[in-house]
């Protein structure tokens, strides 16, 4: 329904990807403006500019996901993984390592641009999508908008009426997202597992709270009445979803494909940045193939450029730049202010009788709120774990307010930048949720899982989900994006929110940049 108004309002139907991308591609050297990359805040850029009469080339290192597999699927699903799910990976990278100890959860696949990258730092990886969407693509629908004094807080040069009153709405709206069916909710058993987790964090004293999504509902009700394909209840989620979920591509950039102005060019990596003589942007763009060889090293010229690559992509380019000396007058502040959101996972173990059920949604629509407990905040996300099997344990994503930030290096030999996280920041945030979940065990006498994370670990501490900084607004950039030291050179992603929103955070990547765009159209002069 949400979806249909949204298409309704842009005057827009579904626009077919790949009959618009294939219009144009190699014949664009130049453009007025190039947004690099096509995540969230890619996206409101791309469609913002083309809406304003701007073309727009957009230059995504990822695939565009439309094509089905021999199966009739476009994604795999994370039962049956195969070369569709990770980026260039011989094997799969899941969040868990194990189950009962057992090395069941990873497969071999064949190398393949796959929708899931796992990017390797040396104390923390983080999970980021590839493709036309970004990470609409692979991430779990929770479309949460922050607490108003947290976002104050973290941003304290933004103006928060402005954002509760008009950004988020338009986010939340442009993006369609909806909130779960309660009484359905109460009935159904593909949430059984979420309403356990309740019970135990309420005989703990701890208050839940449903999270609005944007998996379609109507959708997910209809899978369970077996009237519509399955999706979020046949396992699909972090290596993508065939139905219900409305990613980007669905949404913001089915809208800026429909200005007719704007290009989406896939497998384009872009990797160097400098500024030519008349004070346009040149782009260095590695092209590559389904084995990820440099097909074609081409450079694309601009007036206007956008930087919306993630937390990870974006720094990394300013990063490098600045230390080859293309844009030598960055920020000292590039690269700085990173964080993990605070995120770290954690099971637990049921009793006997308090079974989560062998049919499990991967859409998860309830956190434990613990954030205004000033001595120990956590927001902690009850997730699935589906397996088809009854295993009794409760999983959580836990969102906990550390405020350890590390700092971007570029390393010459990888030509890559290195994010100095060390393994005592994570401890931060396992001893955060570790306090909540001590409470937890606690009062329901039960205890952790020690088989799902490698080394009888019971806190997976050692990779994000939430990239978050590197390029944080009002520091590297002025109060809206625009890059300090280079005129209309704009970040728009993730990097922007300085390391921790309290969270999940792609409503408020997109509330932001729709802010910033807006402002950023009407000040600085148009192509
Ligand atoms: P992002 O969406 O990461 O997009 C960046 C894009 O740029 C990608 O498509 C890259 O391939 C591309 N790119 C990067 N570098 C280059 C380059 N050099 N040249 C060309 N292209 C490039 O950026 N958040 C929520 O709010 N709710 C959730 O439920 C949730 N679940 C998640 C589950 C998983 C498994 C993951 C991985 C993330 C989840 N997230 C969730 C986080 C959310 O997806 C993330 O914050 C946003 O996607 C970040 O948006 P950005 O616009 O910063």
């Amino acid at each position: 329904m949400v979806a249909l108004q949204t298409a309704a309002t842009l005057g827009i139907t579904r626009i077919n990807l790949q009959a618009a991308q294939a219009a144009e591609p190699d014949a664009v050297d130049n453009a007025p403006a190039i947004v690099i990359g096509s995540g969230y805040g890619a996206a409101v850029a791309a469609l913002r500019l083309g809406q304003a009469g701007i073309r727009t080339l957009v230059l995504e290192m990822g695939r565009l996901w439309n094509t089905p597999g021999a199966d009739g699927k476009v994604f795999c699903s994370t039962t049956a993984p195969d070369q569709r799910s990770m980026w260039f990976r011989t094997r799969t990278e899941a969040p868990l390592a194990t189950f009962l100890w057992l090395d069941v959860v990873n497969k071999d696949i064949t190398s393949y641009p796959g929708v899931l990258d796992r990017v390797r730092h040396q104390n923390i990886s983080v999970y980021v999508g590839r493709g036309v969407g970004g990470g609409s693509l692979v991430n779990g629908g929770m479309a949460v908008t922050p607490l108003r004094s947290y976002f104050t807080e973290q941003f304290p040069t933004v103006n928060a009426t402005e954002m509760y009153d008009t950004y988020f709405p338009r986010a939340r709206q442009m993006l369609g997202v909806n909130t779960i069916d309660p009484a359905w909710f109460e009935s159904t058993e593909w949430y059984r597992f979420t309403r356990i987790s309740r019970k135990h964090a309420q005989n703990a004293g701890l208050k839940t709270t449903f999270v609005p999504s944007v998996y379609d509902f109507g959708h997910m009700q209809r899978e369970a009445a077996g009237t519509a394909t399955k999706s979020a209840l046949a396992g699909e989620v972090i290596y993508g979803n065939n139905e219900g979920k409305r990613s980007l591509d669905k949404t913001y950039l089915a809208a800026a494909l429909g200005t007719g102005n704007v290009t989406i060019q896939t497998l384009s990596r872009a990797r160097g940045i400098r500024r030519a003589a008349d004070g346009s942007y040149v782009v260095t763009v590695d092209r590559i193939d389904n084995t990820g060889a440099v097909v074609e090293t081409k450079e694309y010229g601009c007036s206007y450029l956008f930087l919306g690559g993630g937390s990870l992509g974006t720094t990394e380019l300013l990063v490098r730049a600045r230390t080859v000396g293309s844009l030598p007058a960055l920020d000292a502040t590039v690269g700085t202010g990173w964080g993990t959101n605070g995120n770290v996972m954690t099971g637990r173990s049921n009793h006997l009788w308090d079974t989560v059920g062998a049919n499990q949604s991967t859409m998860p629509v309830m956190g434990i709120d613990d954030w205004a407990n000033t001595a120990n905040p956590v927001f902690a996300e009850i997730a699935p774990l589906p397996t088809g099997l009854e295993h009794w344990i409760s999983l959580y994503l836990a969102i906990t307010k550390n405020p350890e930030r590390a700092s971007f290096s570029y390393d010459a030999a990888s030509d890559s930048a290195k994010i100095g996280w060390t393994a005592a920041q994570s401890a931060v945030s396992v001893s955060m949720a570790k306090k909540l979940f001590d409470r937890i065990n606690s009062a329901n006498s039960t205890i952790y899982r020690y088989d799902l994370f490698g080394n009888n670990k019971t806190f997976a501490d050692d990779f994000t989900y939430h990239p978050l900084g590197g390029c944080v607004l009002g520091k590297a950039t002025d109060n809206y994006g625009r890059v300090k030291g280079y005129s209309k050179l704009y970040v728009t992603d993730g990097s922007l929110v300085p390391g921790s929103i309290g969270v999940n955070p792609f409503v408020t990547i997109t509330a932001l940049a729709e802010r910033n765009m807006a402002r950023v159209l009407a000040e600085d002069a148009a192509p």
